[in-house]
């Protein structure tokens, strides 16, 4: 899709800092760090939300979280924890409608929930 920002940052048209990549799926930086580490996963395909995954597009992106979550561990060592959170529709916060699951590191109870 042309006119969608997450299309061009898998294409390498927008600068991202990446955390991960391989043929189906990319994962970077969010711009607004909920907290330290806080991670886009998104499939490379265009797909708006969930709603529009088959079977096949489902496996290729949460079969990636296990994997992408103990690497942001590791780079955040002070991170105990893991918050993944995936908005669907504009009622449900989406903003950027090229599907993203947010994996967010946690490192205390304290900093609050985002
Ligand atoms: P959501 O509300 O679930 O649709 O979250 C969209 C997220 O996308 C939000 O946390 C900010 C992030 N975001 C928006 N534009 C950009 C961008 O150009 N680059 C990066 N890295 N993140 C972006």
């Amino acid at each position: 899709m042309t006119d969608c920002i997450f299309c061009k940052i898998v294409a390498g048209e927008i600068p991202s800092a990446k955390v991960y990549e391989d043929d189906k799926v990319y994962a970077f930086l969010d711009t607004s760090q909920a907290t330290e580490g806080h991670t886009l996963l998104v499939p490379k395909v265009h797909v708006e939300n969930l709603m529009e995954y088959d079977e096949s597009l489902a496996a290729d992106v949460f079969s990636r979280l296990p994997k992408i979550s103990r690497a942001i561990l590791a780079a955040n060592p002070e991170a105990k924890g893991i918050n993944v959170l995936n908005n669907n529709g504009e009622v449900a916060y989406q903003t950027v409608f090229h599907s993203h699951i947010h994996i967010i590191p946690r490192y205390s109870k304290e900093e609050g929930f985002a």
